[in-house]
């Protein structure tokens, strides 16, 4: 199993020589998701996993919620721990005070809100497991706005098929973490845009300002440092058009668990 920070810095040289199947044999993905060795293949079965998934959990099912003795007691930070880049320094050496969160796309009415804005807002806060495909899994406390409140807000047309979530950290190749979600899950009670951690504001590592939480889904879609939320019909033409950085790189964009 590559770690996905070495995975990063291999990916240019994986790109050339083996392609995406053999990465999704290297990554360990296998052995969370259905073993398949062709992109074609991959899709199909990927499609298949989550219209079973949708067929046997009921809509709008909860992930499973734990309680305070459950929090562990290291939540480890993983994949980029600091954006490093100028910009984001400025916002960490300004508290994030000038930092904003846009909603921009397909919606009736685009908007930004600043961190300030969004704490106001009524909150959410879930104690849940995050799993991430190294091998980990880690019990902690969310608190932040439900992205279904902003969606409300920004009226989705009809034509809005995906939420793409742009993120502040770059790869050493200068490629833009994101990830996307399909808007009818950006209404699901448990998914957050959180700005707290254990009852603590978010930290660097963990993705401040703002990351998502999108429960009952594998740790790399869990965003951080979500700068902007774009409303598309297709996920053609962002980033390598496969839904996310990872999806990009040959792991599943439905990553039900
Ligand atoms: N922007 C951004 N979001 C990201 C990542 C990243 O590198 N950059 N890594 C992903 C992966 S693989 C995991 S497991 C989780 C880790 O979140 P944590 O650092 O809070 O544990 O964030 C996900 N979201
Ligand atoms: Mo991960």
């Amino acid at each position: 199993m590559i770690p996905h920070k070495q995975a990063m810095k291999r990916r240019q040289f994986l790109k050339g020589t083996v392609g995406a199947a053999s990465l999704v044999a290297l990554s360990g993905c296998d052995n969370l998701t259905q073993s398949s060795w062709f992109p074609a293949i991959l899709n199909k079965a990927e499609r298949l996993t989550e219209l079973v998934q949708r067929a046997v959990t009921p809509k709008g099912a909860l992930a499973k919620e734990y309680g305070e003795a459950d929090i562990s007691k290291i939540f480890p930070a993983n994949g980029n721990t600091d954006p490093g880049t100028a910009q984001y320094a400025d916002h960490v050496a300004l508290n994030f005070s000038d930092w904003t969160l846009e909603v921009v796309g397909l919606v009736q009415a685009p908007r930004s809100w600043s961190l300030a804005a969004l704490k106001e807002l009524p909150s959410r806060t879930q104690i849940t497991r995050h799993d991430c495909v190294e091998g980990w899994s880690a019990i902690g406390k969310w608190t932040g706005v439900p992205l279904g409140d902003l969606m409300h807000q920004v009226e989705p047309l009809p034509s809005a098929q995906y939420a793409v979530f742009h993120c502040a950290d770059v790869d050493d190749d200068g490629i833009a973490y994101y990830e996307s979600i399909a808007v009818a899950d950006c209404y699901h009670p448990q998914t957050i845009l959180a700005y707290e951690l254990n009852g603590a504001t978010l930290d660097v590592p963990h993705g401040a300002p703002l990351r998502l939480r999108f429960e009952r889904q594998l740790g790399y879609k869990q965003a951080k440092y979500v700068m902007k939320i774009e409303l598309v019909d297709s996920l053609t033409g962002i980033g390598g058009g496969k839904g996310g950085y990872w999806e990009d790189q040959g792991y599943e964009w439905y990553a039900g668990i």
